[in-house]
């Protein structure tokens, strides 16, 4: 029978990219070093809006090439990808008319890399997915996870989801072709009807599209396991991935090079594979654009063994 998480099922493997401003900062703020989940910056650092915002005036990743990523992400093999559209730090990395918070309207770049990377991978075998931060967004007053600077007391989720996060995602699913998966994260105290709302308001838009599970209260497509996170048996009764970064870090550290082995990343997939489940990889891009070389090149060699061991 087919389902709609077929295409998905059948491609095992897959690509995240956590690529925004805090690629910029690449885990230095303010000469000080955090290593380890670098796209938390912000939050790690209790940074109020407009001096993060600040980024925005070094941020322009001008090596950036959308034709070259998908050509990346074909080569090592991936069948899929999920990038970053908006991570907790409320920065769009496309184009977005909700506000000027966004990579075409803050930074001198003004080119929208979601849509350069949306028109290459139509080209391809690849498909595209976005990851939104549906309930964090810590530059917004009435979303969760900025505590040091909007008091919680006062915030309205509905409002933030009304104003900012639907009509954004409405964007993502009417500018950029067919998606193939919203890619929610951390629900947070999100209600069943909030959560259901994220969902059904995907579904409309692009009935094809795959939602992950972390949109919360049960929601969701697939189910996404915790971060690193291998099952001990075979799930069969639904379409799931195990998630990894390749270092320390989802989003680029200039200090962390603890990348996985080729055979690590082989045998992870391997793994989750023979338990009937995905496996999504990341890499995170830096501040100019490029794919850090010492993950890139163990991802190509994942890619080499699967052309000439796997079934593809
Ligand atoms: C979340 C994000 O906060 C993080 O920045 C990154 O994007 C990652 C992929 O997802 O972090 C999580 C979310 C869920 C779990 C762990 C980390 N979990 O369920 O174990």
């Amino acid at each position: 029978q087919e389902s709609k998480t077929d295409w998905y099922e059948d491609g095992r493997f897959g690509l995240f990219i956590h690529w925004g401003l805090y690629s910029e900062a690449a885990g230095d703020w303010q000469g000080e070093r955090h290593y380890g989940i670098t796209e938390w910056l912000m939050r790690r650092t209790r940074t109020n809006t407009e001096e993060y915002s600040a980024l925005v005036n070094d941020f322009n990743p001008t090596e950036f090439d959308a034709n070259e990523w998908i050509d990346f992400a074909e080569e090592s093999g991936v069948k899929y990808i999920v990038i970053t559209a908006k991570h907790h730090d409320g920065f769009a990395m496309y184009d977005s008319a909700v506000g000027q918070f966004d990579i075409v309207d803050a930074t001198q770049f003004g080119r929208d890399p979601l849509k350069e990377l949306a028109d290459a991978a139509a080209d391809s075998e690849v498909r595209l997915g976005f990851y939104y931060s549906q309930y964090q967004d810590w530059t917004d007053p009435n979303a969760g996870g900025n505590d040091w600077e909007f008091d919680p007391d006062t915030k309205t989720f509905s409002t933030y989801q009304e104003t900012k996060a639907l009509p954004q995602i409405e964007e993502l699913l009417t500018g950029y072709g067919d998606v193939g998966i919203v890619w929610f994260d951390t629900p947070g105290d999100a209600t069943p009807a909030e959560s259901e709302a994220f969902a059904n308001w995907v579904e409309d838009l692009q009935p094809a599209t795959l939602v992950s599970s972390r949109v919360g209260n049960g929601f969701g497509d697939f189910l996404t396991l915790s971060d690193g996170e291998m099952p001990q048996r075979p799930i069969t009764d639904i379409a799931w991935e195990a998630i990894y970064t390749h270092n320390d870090s989802w989003g680029y550290s200039r200090f962390d090079t603890n990348f996985k082995s080729t055979t690590d990343l082989l045998h992870k997939l391997a793994t989750a594979a023979s338990l009937n489940g995905n496996l999504m990889v990341n890499i995170g891009p830096d501040g100019n654009g490029n794919l850090p070389e010492g993950s890139a090149k163990r991802f190509r060699q994942v890619g080499a063994w699967l052309d000439k061991n796997g079934e593809s």
